[in-house]
C-alpha cells in the first residue's frame, strides 16, 4: 500500500525517467533503435529498479497510468531523434500483459502515436514470453490488431517461457529477444550455444528477426555472428543511456 501510494506520487512529481539502450546490428555496429528502460528516482530514497516496483505497479493496476506514461515520453523522445535526423531510429517500449489485455490499449496506443505524430511502423513493443503465452487467446486479437496499425512486436525473454511450436507458428510477432540467460553460458556450456544456434535458426526460418540480449564481451559477439544471429544488444555495445548521451552517440553513427 506504501508503495503504491509511492508510485501514485511519483507520477504527480515526474519521479520516473527514461533510459535508452541501443539495439545495434553486431556486424556493423550500427544502431537501429533503441530500448526504453524506465527509472524511478525517488523522493529521499535515489534510484529504485523497475524489476523491484514494476511487479507491484502491476498488482495494484498502477502500471497502466506508469506504462501510458511510458509510451508517450518514449515517442515524444522518438520524434524529437527522428526530426533531428535520425529518421528510421525504432523504439522498442516494455509493455506488461496487464497493460496489453487492458479493454482500451489499442487506443491508447493510437491516441498517443496521433498525438506525438511518432510513426507507427517506427514503434516496436516489447511483450514478455511467459505471459503472453499463458495467455494467448486474449492476446492474439490484441496483438493483430497492433501489426494492422503498423507497430511492431517483439517477444522479450524468449526461451525463459514456454513457446509450444503450435504458438510460435501463430504467433503476429516481427522479433524474438533472446534471454541474457542463454546469452551469459554460450562459451561455457555448450548446451547454451546449442540452444542459442537453434533459437537463431528457428527464428530465422520462421522469418523472425532475432536478438540476442544480453551481451557482455566481445567473444559472445563473435560466437552469436558465427552462429548468423544480426541484432544484439548488451553492456559490451552500449549500456542503457539518458537521452542527451545517447544523442552523441548516434550523431557519431549516422
Ligand atoms: O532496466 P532493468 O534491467 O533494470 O529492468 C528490469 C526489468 O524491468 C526488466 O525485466 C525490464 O523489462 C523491466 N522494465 C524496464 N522498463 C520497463 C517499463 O517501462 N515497463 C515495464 N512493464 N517493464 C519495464
Ligand atoms: O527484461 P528485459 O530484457 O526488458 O530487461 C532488460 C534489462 O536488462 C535492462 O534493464 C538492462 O538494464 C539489463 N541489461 C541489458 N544489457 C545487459 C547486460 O549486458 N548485462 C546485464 N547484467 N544486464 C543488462
Ligand atoms: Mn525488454
Ligand atoms: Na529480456
Amino acid at each position: 500500500l506504501n508503495l503504491e501510494h509511492g508510485l501514485r506520487k511519483a507520477l504527480m512529481n515526474n519521479e520516473f525517467f527514461l533510459v535508452y539502450q541501443p539495439l545495434v546490428h553486431i556486424g556493423n555496429k550500427k544502431i537501429l533503435g533503441v530500448e526504453a528502460l524506465l527509472r524511478w528516482n525517488k523522493e529521499d530514497e535515489g534510484l529504485i529498479s523497475p524489476a523491484e516496483f514494476v511487479p507491484i505497479a502491476e498488482e495494484t493496476g498502477m502500471i497502466l497510468p506508469i506504462g501510458e506514461w511510458v509510451l508517450r515520453e518514449a515517442c515524444m523522445q522518438g520524434i524529437s531523434w527522428h526530426k533531428n535526423g535520425l529518421n528510421d531510429l525504432l523504439i522498442s517500449v516494455n509493455i506488461s500483459v496487464r497493460q496489453l489485455l487492458e479493454e482500451t490499449f489499442v487506443e491508447r496506443v493510437e491516441s498517443i502515436l496521433s498525438e506525438t505524430e511518432f510513426p507507427p511502423t517506427s514503434l516496436e513493443l516489447e511483450i514478455t514470453e511467459s505471459t503472453t503465452m499463458q495467455n494467448m487467446e486474449e492476446s492474439l486479437p490484441i496483438l493483430n490488431a497492433l501489426r494492422a496499425k503498423g507497430i511492431r512486436i517483439s517477444v522479450d525473454d524468449f526461451g525463459t517461457g514456454y513457446s509450444s511450436l503450435t504458438y510460435l507458428r501463430q504467433l503476429p510477432v516481427d522479433t524474438l529477444k533472446i534471454d541474457k540467460m542463454f546469452i551469459d553460458d554460450i562459451l561455457l556450456d555448450q548446451k547454451a550455444g546449442a540452444i542459442v544456434k537453434t533459437i537463431i535458426d528457428m527464428g530465422h526460418n520462421l522469418d523472425f528477426h532475432v536478438i540476442a540480449e544480453g551481451i557482455e564481451s566481445r567473444e559472445q559477439i563473435d560466437f552469436l555472428i558465427e552462429q548468423g544471429c544480426i541484432y544484439g544488444q548488451g553492456y559490451h555495445l552500449y549500456k542503457p543511456l539518458h537521452a542527451d548521451e545517447l544523442k552523441k552517440q548516434l550523431q557519431k553513427n549516422v
